[in-house]
């Protein structure tokens, strides 16, 4: 059957591109299943909602499928009203985190068929197969759709794939992957790149986060993996990888085994991974390093022990300086992610945020904690009114750089205003440590990314938050 597969972009003018992971998987799983698969891949060709839809309906295709985090959603309603239009009798469908958490919002806005909820490898192909057959679809396992009275209807529940090793390979070649490969990685370096997925799921219970893989986690064999990196330096001639698991470091044998494989047969692979603050120690830490491990970015969330409990962290801000600092003392550099923003917060624990930067000697982003559907907050959220619109909220999503929905006690424009204070004071804390090797890095850094009025604007607000007090 004629598949299309559609990557939405994230956003005009962004200049990221991540890799879709998900529709690469289905994808393989299509192909493997006998089908004629293409791809039209908006954020890794650049393309126009208007090029991408004529990309598409030029395919002629029987079915259309939508692929990228809730975050596309403003995209996968563009472009699948578009389509609709000019193929009126196509089968569209979406998948991932937003098409899986609010469906019936995918459903009613996008005109969808039906969606697949969770996991998609084994229940999109046999959706092909039944819509190949001409057969009830409404049978498959694991999916929605909207019944004729516009009521959600779901079929019975999917069971997750126990043996990840079964899966085959992202379809790497289906997408223009050398746009990938070659654009700026996570850390904003210019080395040619491709991560690989090591595990799914995860058993803790961070209010802000979306567990799409249920809390069993499922490890790939360490051949597996290994193999796979191989066939990305043979394929694609990359020097760099990582693993974006949510818990790469939880299990130390698998770790250790996948650091001597790597080791031994990919000497000179750079890699990073994901990291949670109670789950390394010195030994594995220097075996990674050893392996060629750079850079672990830890979920810190705040310094503040009274936030990190209602965000049910699971961790003290002293485990967390502890991880860093071990971290860093192994070689390996250790990067933090920050959110402000959460029920409860207070001048006080924003400070002490800043402060735990300070002792850590770390910069990061400070993202707004956003309520994403599917999470604990996400339901606090709703019943105390704070989305009045859930899908205006979905179209304005971004990378939580702007503030979406205001959990807080403190009006928009206080919150805001925190925000830069403290994004400015870890900012310049850390550039002043060591101003003489940072802050040329830094500027050299910028300029490379952005260009001349890029650097202006950045050394601007610098300075500004040299002035701004809180
Ligand atoms: C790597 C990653 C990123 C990367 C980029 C990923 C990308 N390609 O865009 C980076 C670091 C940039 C990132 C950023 C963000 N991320 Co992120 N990210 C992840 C992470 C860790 C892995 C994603 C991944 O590749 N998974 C592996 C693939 C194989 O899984 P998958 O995509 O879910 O696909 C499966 C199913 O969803 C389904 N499926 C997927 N697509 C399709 C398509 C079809 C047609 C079908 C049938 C099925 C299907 O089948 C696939 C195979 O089983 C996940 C956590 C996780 N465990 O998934 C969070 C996650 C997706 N991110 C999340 C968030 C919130 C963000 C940010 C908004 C964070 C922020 N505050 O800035 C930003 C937004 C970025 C953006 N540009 O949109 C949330 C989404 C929550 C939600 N309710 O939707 C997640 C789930 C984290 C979490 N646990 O809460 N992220
Ligand atoms: S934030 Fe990380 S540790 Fe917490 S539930 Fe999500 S994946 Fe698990």
């Amino acid at each position: 059957m004629k598949i299309v597969l559609v990557y939405p972009s994230y956003g005009e003018g962004s200049h990221s591109r991540y890799f879709p992971f998900g529709l690469a998987y289905v994808a393989a799983c299509l192909l493997e299943a006998g089908h004629s698969v293409s791809v039209v891949d908006m954020e890794g060709d650049n393309l126009s909602v208007t090029d991408a839809v004529r990309q598409t309906v030029d395919l002629s295709p029987r079915v259309v499928a939508f692929g990228g985090m809730v975050t596309r959603f403003r995209f996968v309603k563009q472009l699948s009203n578009a389509i609709r239009q000019k193929l009126p009798n196509v089968f569209m469908l979406a998948g991932n985190s937003g098409a899986t958490t609010v469906p019936e919002i995918y459903l009613k806005s996008c005109g969808l068929n039906c969606v697949v909820l969770g996991e998609g490898e084994i229940t999109l192909v046999e959706l092909m197969k039944t819509l190949e057959e001409g057969s009830d679809w409404h049978f498959v396992p694991g999916i929605a759709w909207l019944d004729d009275k516009g009521e959600l209807k779901k079929s019975l529940h999917r069971e997750m794939i126990q043996d990840l090793d079964s899966i085959p390979w992202p379809a790497w070649d289906l997408f223009p992957v050398e746009n990938y490969v070659s654009s700026l990685d996570h850390r904003q370096k210019k080395v040619r790149h491709m991560e690989v997925l090591a595990s799914r799921g995860c058993p803790f219970s961070c209010v802000y986060c979306y567990r799409i893989y249920g809390r069993k986690v499922r490890r790939r064999s360490p051949e597996s993996i290994v193999a796979e990196l191989k066939e990305l330096v043979r394929r694609y001639d990359i020097r760099y990888s990582g693993f974006p698991d949510d818990l790469f470091t939880s299990d130390r044998d698998f770790v250790m085994k996948i650091c001597a494989l790597v080791k031994e047969e990919l000497p000179g692979l750079k890699w990073s991974c994901l990291g949670r603050v109670n789950t390394v120690d010195r030994e594995m830490l220097l075996s990674m390093k050893d392996a060629g491990c750079d850079w672990i970015s830890y979920g810190i969330e705040s310094g503040c022990d009274d936030m990190l409990k209602r965000m049910r962290r699971g961790v003290t801000a002293e485990q967390c300086l502890e991880a860093i600092k071990l971290t860093e003392s192994a070689g390996i550099h250790a990067d933090g992610s920050f959110i402000i923003g959460m029920f409860g917060e207070t001048r006080d624990s924003v400070g002490r945020t800043v402060e735990f930067c300070r002792q850590a000697d770390i910069t990061a982003p400070m993202l707004f904690v956003t309520p994403y559907p599917g999470t604990a907050i996400f339901n606090t959220a709703l019943e105390q009114g704070r989305i009045p619109d859930v899908e205006k909220f979905l179209e304005e999503m971004n990378s939580a750089d702007s503030l979406l929905v205001n959990l807080t006690d403190f009006t928009d424009r206080e919150l805001m205003n925190l925000r830069d204070w403290a994004q400015g004071t870890i900012g310049r804390n850390y550039l002043l440590k060591k101003p003489f090797s940072r802050i040329p890095a830094l500027l050299l850094k910028h300029y490379k990314l952005k260009g001349f009025i890029g650097l202006v604007h950045d050394a601007r607000a610098f300075l500004a938050s040299l002035l701004r007090r809180e």
